[in-house]
């Protein structure tokens, strides 16, 4: 673990998501205007958000990829103005180099790869920028993750990806990572339920771990729930589980009452 970390605080630190994009699973299109999307990442820190996460494509199941150019004309105004006077770690998330050492450049600190990683220049750009990763696991991609996923032993195959990616970021100079297990990227809802459940086995690969149930529908899957905004109490429940399992970090749209359920999460686990 790097000496100081970003993913590292006194308390869970909530990374606070901000989509600039038409069509998220959850809230597609609200924030897709520049201007809306500050007003939004700046009620997040208000709300109380450690780190904002900075997207400019949907890795919603079945989603088609957008070009470097679409995804650099979404995410880099609203990166400009933040990265200076926000206060708090920009994070992008991105699975392109160009986008993501575009956004470096800018200020952004962390790089959240949803691909874990595995594209070499990906790697380059994040270790010159001296930036942290979150190193994610996901099955295919996002057109194709959720037909059957199918695992023989899903935790240890999780965690043998993870396993892999870590030394290789390492080896390429980037030292503060966060890993990952990719809640609905490539899983049943009972793959997540178990994640969640053995999140703690995530430990043991000597790393901060972030997780995002955040509204996904493997919480709507049990009370029916097919709006992604009637799923607060479902991704409270999951973001309390996860912190008392070891999360260091949970990725989450509903930062104020993220906060307060975590308040009560981290006594627990402090006292
Ligand atoms: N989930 C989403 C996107 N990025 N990154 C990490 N590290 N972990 C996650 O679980 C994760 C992620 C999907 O959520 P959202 O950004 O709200 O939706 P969309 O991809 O449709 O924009």
């Amino acid at each position: 673990m790097a000496d100081s970390s970003l993913f590292l605080g006194a308390h869970t630190l909530i990374m606070g998501i901000v989509n600039v994009t038409p069509d998220s699973f959850s809230d597609g299109g609200r924030y897709f205007d520049a201007g809306l999307a500050l007003a939004h990442a700046r009620k997040l820190i208000d709300d109380g958000a450690d780190i904002l996460d900075i997207g400019g494509e949907s890795s919603r199941p079945g989603s088609d990829a957008v070009s470097v150019e679409e995804e650099l004309r979404r995410v880099v105004p609203v990166v400009r103005v933040l990265a200076g006077s926000c206060g708090v770690p920009l994070s992008i998330d991105t699975t392109k180099p160009e986008v993501a050492g575009e956004c470096l450049r800018l200020g952004a600190r962390i790089v959240n790869d949803i691909a874990g990683l595995r594209d070499p220049a990906m790697l380059r750009i994040t270790a010159r920028y001296n930036a942290s990763a979150v190193i994610m696991h996901m099955r295919g991609t996002p057109k194709t993750m959720q037909s059957e996923p199918v695992y023989d032993d899903l935790i240890a195959e999780v965690k043998a990806f993870l396993a892999e990616r870590v030394p290789a970021a390492k080896q390429a100079g980037v030292r503060d990572i966060a890993i990952d297990p990719g809640i609905g990227f490539g899983k049943t809802a009972a793959h997540n339920f178990e994640i969640l459940r053995r999140l703690d086995e995530f430990q043991s690969l000597g790393c901060p771990v972030l997780v995002g149930p955040s509204r996904k529908s493997f919480l709507g899957s049990l009370q029916g729930q097919q709006d992604a905004g009637e799923r607060l109490e479902g991704s409270l429940a999951a973001a309390v589980i996860a912190v008392m399992k070891g999360a260091a970090v949970v990725r989450v749209h509903d930062v104020a009452a993220c906060r307060r359920a975590l308040q009560v999460a981290d006594a627990v686990r402090q006292s």
